[in-house]
């Protein structure tokens, strides 16, 4: 209503008390000094960048707190529907750049902190990475959250609070990947806010009993506390903040007393460091599962505390709990979040008397669920004697709705006992264990994929059964997006401006519809804008080679062809194919006369990437890596023609660096292998070109910008199946199948790239099963990039297909994407704060 009564005291001393945004450069550097004396208590004399980055940090934070606070109220008061992203992962990055854009006050930042004697960009520099995620589905939820604010839906995350994010990755001299932890939290972090009156128990362990009407009393075992964390989401453009809430696990009682009292100290700490370790570090496994009970303990942890949170918001509303598929959608983003299912039916079930039947059909109109990959590896299963263990209830609720679920399939498909084995939550074995995907499915309003390669992929295998039985209409796509903000506006602001200046819009409005970047289309032949558009990639490759010379010592030419390939290490991912092909052009330069060799295309390859700590053969990939890059860079021969770098330890800030300075890149994962990608689609809104197969969402950006501006290669999805049939029962020996692949492995065995026998279990992947195809893609992977150096020799027209293909990635903006869901699967719509 607006006019409503002041809560308490004197409403004109509050209002006097309230501050307002510090938006001119006098009341930011105002603010700065005061958070400089007040919260760090130190002074001009002996401030440094990292104190001076706090401060500005903290007063850039109060400012979004302020819409923060807006936002939460309006939310509260007007009682939207709201969406909860449920992530076990957000790889946010930095965050102070990025709120000052989004805030609108850089500029005036700049000259606030130059005022005080600093560098804006050195401090920027001084904030770590907030690192909780693995790879893309980390970055996607992150920029998710952006583009819910940006496009003004009340939408929250909810995670976890890791002590620890990913490993830190060091390199050995003989090339070896080392891991180190990642304490990213040992200074002050002043974007986040602690709850400390947000608080919740969780329960471990225990006994379940069953009482009546298929409730049970679920008592004992271990408690332990969540609390939560609130990170911020400032919008673009808008006042909307919405919330990241992580939960941090926390002992119930600081000790036991009893053990304390009789001397036994260790003892006494037992139960709290149990408690603590829930959210002591993220699992560093990308595209694979674990099996481990504290991996459990986390996604259970996780989901019981935002359940509680949400149900509690939501009984504050006073309806019924029929009505909460009104008021909240839940978003399962891969299975980690699966047990929310079970633990809402607990909730209704067992603490709100809600009839088992009416129970479900809230929850299954609650839930949504995303699936981010077909890999069989990377599917979660959970063995039903750890299940029964650490949550009995649970196992029983999982039993009681396969148990109805089997009965309506029977009914559907009477006698089909294949059937009904295959889509039982039940996976027979020893142990048993639980499909977690399908529980999933079963438990949501909608499926959805994440490129429409991907979706479809899913509903001809993994959900074929579920098709058939649900119908076709609850399995749909939502093709991945990428953030604007981040990934063009903060990490290129040369090509920013060029293109605010070139479409003579502000550039608020095409960043918030990028469709708009279409404009471009018209001077994409036009020389002087060409010209305009190669100034701002070389002096992001400029940028780009300074960091290297920071890092690595080494001095890179920056007129030669960056290429780059950057992404989890994963045998599906193919770096190898890559790492092949180096060798594979290092000996077609080495036979060639040097007048020949001075025709050649210069090119500096760039990898980054992490391996899981336990991935045997990815981390044999980065020491082949090294290895080949020592032998290249050093002869005399080629060195400048061919160059191999691998930059240590990846992250979102690196990938700032690379992204802008890329003139190719490559996504060359084995057919139907990558769901999406995400990074294929900065690159191209960087203008950089793609080297790639046919899969994931490169099959919708070749759609969007023109297949003859993508460089394909590679067999099809459709032909990998039979393909793998042949090399598991007609296997022809490599040297028949791809001669020049097998000088390549032939030489790195005889230890060109030093000792041979080390890469012999790597070698050996691809002479026997080659089940990532290497041998079938390699020839029209090396003819791809051959078309790739004739096609840079035409710079004019390289820069064309450059323009092009950065003017029409309109498509791939998160805005899009996020509305998407808001739309067609939450019913949401927008709240403006005002
Ligand atoms: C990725 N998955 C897909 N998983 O591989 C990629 O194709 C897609 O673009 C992206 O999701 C976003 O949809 C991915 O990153 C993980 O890293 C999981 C983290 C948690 C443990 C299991 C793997």
């Amino acid at each position: 209503s607006g006019k409503e009564k002041w809560p308490r005291g004197d409403e004109s001393v509050w209002k006097e008390g309230l501050r307002s945004a510090d938006e001119d450069v006098s009341s930011i550097t105002k603010s700065i000094v005061h958070h400089v004396q007040t919260s760090l208590s130190r002074q001009a004399y002996n401030l440094d960048d990292l104190g001076a980055y706090q401060a500005t940090a903290l007063s850039a934070k109060d400012n979004m707190l302020l819409n923060w606070n807006e936002t939460q109220l309006a939310y509260t008061r007007k009682q939207p529907k709201r969406a909860y992203y449920l992530c076990i992962e957000y790889l946010m990055g930095r965050t102070f750049d990025n709120a000052i854009l989004n805030l609108g006050l850089k500029d005036q930042y700049r000259e606030g902190i130059d005022q005080l004697g600093f560098n804006l960009e050195d401090l920027i520099d001084k904030e770590r990475d907030a690192a909780l995620g693995n790879g893309g589905l980390g970055r996607l939820a992150a920029c998710y959250l952006d583009s819910s604010s940006s496009q003004e839906l009340p939408v929250w995350g909810y995670s976890l609070r890791y002590k620890y994010g990913i490993f830190q990755q060091l390199i050995a001299p003989d090339g070896s990947q080392l891991e180190a932890p990642d304490p990213w939290l040992e200074h002050l972090n002043p974007f986040e806010i602690p709850r400390y009156d947000v608080q919740y128990e969780i329960r471990f362990y225990g006994q379940s009993e069953r009482t009546t009407k298929g409730r049970a009393v679920w008592s004992g075992g271990q408690e332990v506390l969540a609390v939560a964390y609130d990170v911020m989401i400032p919008g673009y453009g808008t006042k909307n903040t919405n919330n990241l809430r992580l939960w941090e696990s926390k002992p119930k009682r600081g000790f036991d007393l009893q053990s304390f009292n009789a001397g036994d100290y260790e003892r006494a700490v037992e139960a709290s460091n149990s408690a603590e370790a829930i959210t002591s570090v993220l699992y560093p496994n990308d595209n694979t599962t674990f099996g481990k009970e504290l991996r459990l303990k986390q996604q259970y942890f996780w989901t019981a505390a935002s359940l509680a949170d949400i149900i509690r918001r939501f009984k504050s509303l006073d309806k019924p709990f029929s009505a909460l598929p009104d008021y909240a959608a839940i978003q399962l983003n891969d299975t980690h979040p699966t047990l929310a299912i079970p633990e809402l039916m607990r909730i209704l079930v067992d603490e709100e008397e809600v009839p088992w039947d009416d129970a479900w059909e809230i929850v299954t109109n609650t839930f949504f669920f995303t699936n981010h990959t077909v890999l069989p590896e990377a599917l979660e299963k959970w063995a039903v004697p750890l299940l029964e263990h650490l949550l009995p209830r649970h196992l029983q609720i999982i039993y009681d709705i396969n148990l109805i679920f089997v009965q309506s399939v029977e009914k559907k498909f009477p006698g089909d006992r294949d059937r009904l084995a295959r889509m039982s939550l039940i996976e027979e074995g020893y142990p048993k264990q639980v499909r977690m995907a399908y529980l999933a499915i079963i438990g949501s309003r909608k499926v959805n994929g994440v490129a429409e390669l991907h979706s479809e992929l899913l509903r001809t295998t993994i959900c074929k059964d579920f098709v058939e039985f649900f119908g076709i209409s609850k399995f749909g796509n939502v093709t991945n997006g990428v953030t604007p903000r981040r990934w063009l506006d903060q990490c290129n602001p040369g090509l920013s401006a060029l293109i605010t200046e070139t479409l003579k819009i502000p550039k608020s409005e095409w960043l918030k519809d990028l469709k708009k970047l279409q404009g471009l289309l018209e001077y994409a032949d036009d020389p002087k804008f060409q010209k305009k558009w190669a100034v701002v990639k070389q002096t992001n490759k400029e940028r780009l080679a300074h960091y290297v010379e920071t890092t690595l010592g080494v001095k890179i030419n920056t007129k030669a062809m960056f290429d780059v390939q950057v992404k989890r290490l994963h045998e599906y991912k193919r770096q190898t194919l890559n790492i092949f092909g180096i060798i594979h052009r290092y000996f077609t330069l080495k036979s060639i006369t040097p007048e020949e060799r001075k025709k050649t295309n210069p090119r500096v390859v760039f990898f980054a990437g992490k391996a899981a700590p336990g991935y045997y053969i990815a981390k044999l990939v980065i020491k082949l890596i090294i290895n080949v890059a020592r032998v290249i860079n050093a002869d005399p021969d080629t060195k400048e023609y061919l160059q191999v770098y691998f930059l240590p330890d990846y992250s979102v800030s690196v990938a700032e660096l690379l992204v802008p300075a890329s003139n190719i890149s490559q996504h060359i994962s084995t057919a139907g292998t990558e769901a999406s990608g995400t990074s294929n689609m900065k690159f191209c809104l960087n203008g950089g070109l793609l080297v790639g197969t046919v899969d994931g969402a490169n099959i919708e950006i070749g759609e969007e910008i023109g297949d003859e501006n993508v460089f394909f290669f590679g067999h099809l999805t459709p032909a990998v199946e039979d393909l793998r049939y042949q090399h598991t029962y007609h296997p022809v020996p490599i040297e028949q199948k791809c001669p020049a692949l097998a000088h390549v492995l032939n030489e790195i065995s005889a230890g060109k790239f030093g000792e041979g026998q080390t890469y012999e279990p790597l070698l050996n992947t691809v002479r026997h099963h080659d089940h990532y195809l290497l041998t079938e893609d390699f020839q029209s992977y090396i003819d791809a990039l051959k078309l790739v150096d004739e096609a840079y020799l035409d710079q004019s027209k390289w820069l064309k297909k450059s323009i092009t293909t950065c003017a029409k990635m309109g498509k791939f903006s998160s805005d899009r994407a996020i509305l998407d869901y808001a739309e067609e699967y939450w019913s949401i719509e927008p709240l403006t704060v005002e």
